[in-house]
Formats: C-alpha cells, structure tokens, sequence
C-alpha cells in the first residue's frame, strides 16, 4: 500500500530535538545546537554570530513549520472563507525578534543563547531586512500579516521573491548611491521552497479561436513561477499564516540542450535569464520599453501565479462539495494599490478558457471576489500601460479588458443622460484613446451636423462694392499625431472590483469628491474609508521594551497589546509624577541607545539631552523634507546672528534626523538628500553651534533602521501638502511610541489629532480644500514670498553649505508655474507657519513636564491606530471572513 500522507498517531521526531516551544532554555539550546550541526549553512564547528543567528531561525523555524501546518490543515476542515492579500511589495524587515515576540519566548531564547555564549540582541542584529517594498504601501502589507495571523483569520499573502530588494542606500560626497542589496546572498532561513507548488505563466503569443469558438492563447514565453512560504506567526495564537513569494524560473523542457550543446551557450542561457531578471529588483527601471515590458511581467506573475494557487486550493479543499457558484463565499482577493489589477483579466481568462465558465458566469465571480485599496491621490501614480505593448504581452488579456470596457460603456449609457455620455466615456472608460465600439457610437448624440454653415448660400453683399480682402491660404497643416491608446490600471480595479476603499477619512473624501468622481455618482456603495494602522507587537511591544514595561506596569497587565483600546486608561495617570519619572527614564534609554547607534552609523556625536527630531519616508517632493531642512537652515541663521547667551536662551537644543530613499531616477529627490547632507557637514562641524543644533542623514532607512529611532523620538515631521499623503502610517507609530507630531492636516493626521487632542499636536499649513486656490493664485503672479523664505534660499545660493549648484532644487520654488516650477507644493506658502510653530515647538520643551504629559496623552490616544482595528473593518465590510482558531 503506498502511502499518501503521513500518519497522524505516527510521531515525528527530529533527532536531539526537544520542542522548542515548551520555553526550556535547554531544550531550546539543544535545539540551536543541533540545526548548528545537522542543518548547516556554514562551515561546521563555528558558532559566531553568524552561525547562532542563522541555527536561532533555523530553530523557531521549527515550531512556526508545526503551527503553520496546523493551521491550515485548521482552515481546510473548517473551509472557512479566505482572504489572499495581493501586493507587489511586503516590507517584513526582520524576523527573529518578531518571531520569539509573537511566541513569547524571549527570556527561554535568551537564555538558550547565553548558555552557548551569545547574546540574543547581537545575534539578532546578524538578521538582513527583507526589503520587498518600497514604502508605507509595503509595510502597511506586512502589518496586516501580523494583524491577520494574531486575530485568527484565514489568510494568505502573495508577493514576488525579489533577488535584490530595495535598493542599498549609502550616502557619499554626491549624495545618494544605490547599490543591490543582497539580502539573498547568505540564504534566508524564514523560507521555505516548495518544491511541488508551481505554476505556468505565459507572456506574448497569440491568441487563436478554436473550431467550438473557444479561445486558446499559444506560444510565446513560457516560465515557471515557484512558491516559497515564508511563516507568519500570530501573537498568543497557535495561528501562523503564509505569505507566499513566487520565484521565476524556466522549467527543464524549455531549456535549450540542443544550443548549448553546438557550444551557443548564451543562446541555451537565453529563456533562463529572461525568466530569472522577473525577479531581480523591486520597480526596475521603466524608462524603456524594456523596462516597462518587465514591469508588466512581474505583475502579471504575481496575479497569475497567484490566481491558480488559489483556485487550486479552492477545487482541493471543496472536495465533493465543489461549484463554481461558491467561489466568492470562499475566496476574497484584495488589491494593494492597481499594482496587482491583472487579477481581474486573469481570473476571467482562467474561469472562461480553462474552466469552460460562461462570460456572464466568470464576470459575476470576479466582481464578487475582487476588492480595490487606493494608495495615492498623485495623477503620476495612477498607472497606465501603453495599448500597443500591452497587446504585444498579454494578448488574450487585452481582449478581456475591450470586452469589460464595452460592457461597461453600454451599462454607462444606460444610465447617463446622453449629452452628458461623451465626457464621462471619456474619464471613465479603461481605455484611453482608443476608438468607441460602433455599437456605443450609435448610443451618443447625434453630433450637430454643420448644417447652418455649410448649406446657407454666402450672404450677398449689400453693396456692389465687393471687399477685396486679401484671403491668406490656409497652409495644410499634417494632422497632429494621433495619441497613443492606453490601459488605465485603476479605471479597470474601480470596474472590477466590488469595493473601493481610501486609507485614511479625509484621503477618502478625495478619492470620492476627486480622484473617482464620476465612479462614486454612479456606485457610492462601493466606495469605504479604512483607516490605516500598524501593528502594536512590532512598533511598540517588541521595539520599545523599555517603554512597553511602564505603559503595562501603570495599566496593570500587558493585555492592551491585543487590546489597544485600553491604552485610554493612561490617561488619568496623565499628570501623575511618579509616571512621568518613570516614562522619561524609558524615553531616555532609547535615546540613549540611538546616540550609540548614530555614532556608529555616522560617525556624528549627539548629545541625548536635546530634543529628537525625527522625519523619515520616502524622499518625495511632495512630503516636504525641503520645508523641514529649509526651517533647520532658518533655525541656523539666526542662531549664528545672535550672540551665544542669546540662542542658548531662544532654542533648545534639537538633533534634526532625516532618513529615506530617494528613487534611483528622481532627481530633485536625489538632490533634496544632496542638500540634507551638505547642511548635515556644515552645522555639525560648526563648533560655535555645537549641541545646540545637530543635522543627522542616517544612510539606508528601512524597517530595522526605523524599530531603532522611533522609539528614541520626541517630535517627528509628517509635514506633507494637504490633500497629498494617502494616510502616512509611520505617524501612527510614532504616536504609539510617545512622539509628539508636527504636521499638516492631512492623511491620518486628522484623525491623529482628534484622537490625542488639538493642544498635543503641531498644527500648521495650509488646509486640502485652499490648495487648488492657492496654486492658482501663485499661477496668476499674487504670491509674495516671505521674506524668511527669501532670506533662506539666498542663504543656501551663498554657498555657505558646499559649492554644489543648488539652482535646479531652488528654481523648483520660484516662477508662477510651469514643470518642476511655480512651487507646486506650497513649500513657500507653508514656511511661515512652519517655522512660527517650530518656535512652539521650543517653547513647549522647555517645560519638561508639560512635554512628558504631553507624550503620555498621544501613547494614550494612539489605540485606534492599531492595524487589528484595521483588519477587523476589512474583514467585516469588504471580505466578509470570519476568525477560525487552531483549538
Ligand atoms: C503609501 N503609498 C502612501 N506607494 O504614500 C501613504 N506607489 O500615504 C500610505 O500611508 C501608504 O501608502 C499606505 O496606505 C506608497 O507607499 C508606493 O510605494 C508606490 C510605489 C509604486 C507605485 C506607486
């Protein structure tokens, strides 16, 4: 009898290993130790850093393998609804930490480590971040893992295996340098291949239409797309979910033996290094055709591959019970941003072609089970794939796409009044300059025929005398190059997708009043607000110890980290001076800590008694790090115009910490870094200055990076043109960790503020609904500049920070309007105020007590903006899933 599964009442044991979850320091030593000896990555007999971190995973491992398997052999019995989150990018970070956190077994592990000579901490450190992300839409993935993981919701996340990441940020003379980060190079112990799970993907082609009208979709490229697992464990929760990486690769028969053997090795290498550069990095390059023919691809893997796990498992686990119909009761597919849209086309293609599904049958299930996160209000962001090229790798889709976009003209016509039709095809439709169906031409108003110019005789001149107007001959001119047609990502997500939702109330707003107007008059019950959040086990619990031990001491127990809504009760402790000596302790050892860590990193000494100042995102011309360098700059000049006893009086001492990564070919990003840099060297070596003000670029910020600095913080900046920052998330983990915010009202720092109180939050700016006034305004020449804004830039052209040539940055600030001028963020508008409130700012610290109580009421209104509050309205009002434990 061959056997098909391995037998339950059979026990698994792995050689001299005790179970590593049962919290005995020398269980788990022994258990380091024998994946140190019987699982080796490294050369036997050394036990460094090194090898204890790699043997540590390797350990933990272990237990999550156990849970995981548990788990979803949990789902499949239950066949519970699913939810598979869809995202180009998971920003995970480390994993170590956050693994032994999650299982609380950080005293047995540290124990186990120092019995065999390490300390947990520094072995920790030995841990790359997995980079898969570039920003707050990647982390925000990554939070709602944990977040689905601890509260027990059936779930997968799906993603690609980049080789390289994000890139590695390193700061030379020039600025910013990318380099490939290598994250990969010494293995990953958190994944796991599966050798048995993958999938075909197919790009270019042609599409054929068989005898039976069925459509077949034939020749072209072919790759493999393979899974690798890596565990995702909850908090205080047996369950422990996937994400699941694909990783491309050709398959054995399409390897070309026959070349490589006539010695054309490069010919046989061929297919391998296409279907392997899928992989390579995060957002590469999409200047050329090439690059934005590999763009497409990594999408299209990602949906593809992902669409067939999923029905795959969904035919598995129905069993006999199987029916197309309850598809959408078992699957919800959410879309993190248009990056992921060829779900939709695929899964049509996949019911319709391979399943045999009517039209109407596969249409109905993928609206029901697809569902549409918006990231970003900027127009840029808002993708579009060239038609020409899309029809070139994806043929089959693209008729897929026609057919929705006619449909979906023709259900648009039944409901719009005709005048009106023209100009909301226009906006609305998914194709972008591509010619209306005959059979919605017919459906618009007849276009007024130029009758009454063309058929009424000239009239006749009143007079014999004829005018001897000289008539010019009009010159022919060639007609004007006809657009290029389009495929626009989001139009399509809207289309296909049964919910859309924005990340924070006021981004909402601007998706339903802006962005998708005339989507929202037509399907408002579409449309939701789901407020972003972070999870409080990494950005609090497990990088704040010191803090997390005060906040449970005052609260009585440490059940607020399931249960942030209890992280109210501080507040009546708010002015309690037994509290507030025991809060500036925690705050001062994270200081402490980010002293060392700058020094090492910089090279720079801060003194930890200042006010930590904190901006660290993505380098966007949009979230302002101009604004706040330019304010440090202002802060300088007067500084350095007043005699000591005077600055000593005025400003408190500040280190001003910048961090975050401009991309590769955003210029004037890349030079606001130049500029942060520069001003860094010249006021750090400034000894007249001295503590009183200290400018720190901490190179290469990433997740581990930020679990060092939020911690540490006093005040951060999240100083973006309102209306332009979806949500921002890092807002929200600095509130949690006792920071006080400085901000615009924008993206969640509206909701912020309302729920910490107005007196405990930096307000300035300029508001979202004044912005379209004020660049008009600016665009009409009646914008005066202050003249501390004027005073600033000539500062910085005077050469006092380094002889680069900072005109192109400058000019961007100047002018009434036009590309890259005209001061299209408001940063001159803005600088008043900013700079007005940063002398608040100073004021406010002075009182060292006001500050602390301060710090106390944001930790303590920080409870809603925790990611399970954002994953239970997920779950509730777009998936409709429901939790399902591991007893
Ligand atoms: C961010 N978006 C928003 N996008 O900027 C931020 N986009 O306000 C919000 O808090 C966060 O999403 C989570 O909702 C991004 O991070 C990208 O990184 C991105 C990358 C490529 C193309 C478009």
């Amino acid at each position: 009898k061959v056997k098909t599964s391995v037998d339950d009442n059979e026990e698994s044991v792995i050689p001299s290993v005790a179970n590593p979850t049962s919290r005995d320091a020398t269980a788990i030593a022994s258990n380091i130790k024998y994946h140190a000896e019987y699982t080796p990555s490294y050369s036997p007999y050394k036990f460094e850093l090194e090898q204890a971190y790699v043997a540590t995973a390797e350990s933990l491992r272990d237990t999550l393998v156990q849970r995981w398997n548990e788990t979803y052999k949990h789902f499949q019995l239950d066949n519970a609804k699913a939810i598979h989150y869809l995202s180009m990018e998971f920003l995970q970070g480390r994993a170590l930490l956050n693994a032994i956190g999650n299982l609380e077994v950080k005293d047995a592990y540290s124990q186990a480590l120092q019995r065999l000579g390490h300390d947990l901490e520094a072995v920790a450190e030995k841990e790359p971040d997995a980079a898969l992300g570039n920003g707050g839409l990647g982390r925000l993935a990554s939070c709602f893992l944990d977040s689905l993981a601890t509260l027990n919701y059936p779930a997968w996340g799906y993603g690609l295996r980049y080789k390289y990441g994000l890139f590695h940020q390193s700061i030379t003379k020039d600025g910013q340098k990318e380099e490939a980060e290598k994250w990969l190079e010494m293995g990953y112990p958190w994944e796991i291949p599966r050798h048995d799970i993958a999938y075909p993907i197919k790009f270019f082609g042609k599409v054929v239409e068989n005898y039976n009208g069925k459509k077949e979709w034939l020749g072209g490229e072919n790759v493999k797309a393979f899974a690798y697992d890596v565990p995702i464990p909850g908090y205080q929760t047996k369950n422990t979910i996937s994400l699941r990486l694909w990783s491309t690769k050709v398959s054995a028969e399409d390897f070309d033996l026959d070349a490589f053997n006539a010695g054309d090795h490069e010919k046989a290498n061929l297919a391998h290094a296409n279907a392997e550069k899928i992989c390579y990095v995060l957002y590469p390059g999409d200047g050329t055709l090439e690059g934005k023919i590999l763009r497409l691809k990594q999408q299209y893997t990602l949906c593809s591959a992902s669409i067939q796990d999923i029905i795959a498992r969904f035919k598995e686990w129905s069993g006999a019970k199987f029916s197309w119909d309850t598809f959408p009761s078992k699957v919800a597919i959410q879309m993190n941003d248009t990056h992921p849209t060829l779900c939709v086309p695929e899964l049509i293609r996949l019911l319709i072609d391979e399943e045999g599904l009517s039209w109407d049958e596969a249409w109905k299930i993928t609206q029901a089970t697809v569902a549409y996160t918006n990231h970003t209000v900027l127009p840029e962001a808002l993708e579009k794939w060239p038609l020409e090229l899309f029809q070139k790798l994806l043929p089959r889709h693209i008729e897929i796409i026609e057919q929705i976009d006619e449909k979906f003209l023709t259900f648009l016509a039944s409901k719009i009044p005709k005048e009106e039709l023209e100009a909301k095809i226009k906006s609305m439709r998914i194709l972008e300059n591509v010619e209306v169906p005959a059979a919605i031409q017919s459906l618009l108003p007849v276009k007024p025929v130029k009758a009454d110019i063309i058929s009424k005789p000239d009239p006749q001149p009143k007079t014999d005398k004829v005018e001897t107007k000289k008539v010019e001959k009009v010159k022919e001119e060639p007609l004007p190059p006809k657009p290029a047609g389009a495929v626009r990502m989001a139009n399509l997500s809207v289309i296909g997708g049964h919910k859309v939702n924005g990340v924070a109330a006021i981004h909402t707003e601007i998706v339903k009043d802006e962005v998708f107007s005339d989507f929202y008059k037509l399907w408002p019950e579409k449309f939701q607000n789901k407020t972003n959040g972070v999870t409080p086990r990494r950005w609090l619990s497990f990088c704040n110890p010191e803090l997390s031990k005060v906040i449970t001491k005052w609260l009585g127990s440490e059940d607020w980290v399931l249960h942030t809504e209890q992280l109210a009760g501080l507040r009546k402790f708010a002015d309690n001076k037994e509290l507030h000596k025991e809060w500036i302790a925690a705050k001062t050892a994270r200081k402490e800590k980010l002293a060392v860590y700058i020094k090492d990193r910089t090279g720079y000494t801060v003194s930890p008694s200042s006010l930590f100042d904190i901006q660290v995102k993505r380098i966007h011309e949009y979230k302002r790090q101009l604004l706040n360098i330019m304010g440090v700059i202002y802060r300088y000049k007067k500084m350095k115009e007043m005699s000591a006893k005077d600055r000593k009086a005025k400003f408190v001492p500040r280190v001003c910490m910048f961090g975050g990564k401009a991309f590769a070919t955003y210029w004037q990003a890349k030079r606001i870094v130049k500029l942060i840099t520069d001003v860094s060297a010249t006021i750090n070596n400034d000894s007249e200055i001295g503590d009183l003000l200290k400018v720190i670029f901490i190179p290469d910020y990433n997740v581990s990076v930020a679990e060092v600095l939020i911690p540490a913080s006093e005040l951060s900046q999240h100083i973006s043109t309102a209306g332009m920052e979806a949500s921002g998330t890092s807002n929200m983990k600095f509130v949690m960790n006792g920071c006080i915010l400085i901000g615009t009202l924008d993206g969640a720092n509206v909701e912020i503020r309302e729920e910490v109180g107005e007196d405990n939050f930096f307000l300035f700016g300029a508001l979202a609904p004044e912005i379209a006034g004020l660049r008009a305004e600016r665009a009409a020449g009646k914008f005066i500049p202050d003249p501390r804004f004027e005073e600033v830039k000539k500062f910085i052209r005077s050469g006092v920070f380094g002889d680069y040539n900072y005109n192109e940055l400058l000019s961007s600030l100047e002018g009434n309007s036009g590309y890259g001028r005209g001061d299209y963020f408001l940063v001159g508008k803005d600088f008043p105020s900013y700079i007005e409130c940063q002398e608040e700012v100073d004021l406010a610290y002075k009182d060292q007590e006001k500050w602390t109580k301060m710090s106390i009421l944001n930790v303590a209104g920080s409870y809603k903006f925790s990611s399970d509050r954002t994953i239970h309205e997920y779950a509730n009002d777009i998936w409709d899933i429901t939790p399902s434990a591991v007893p």
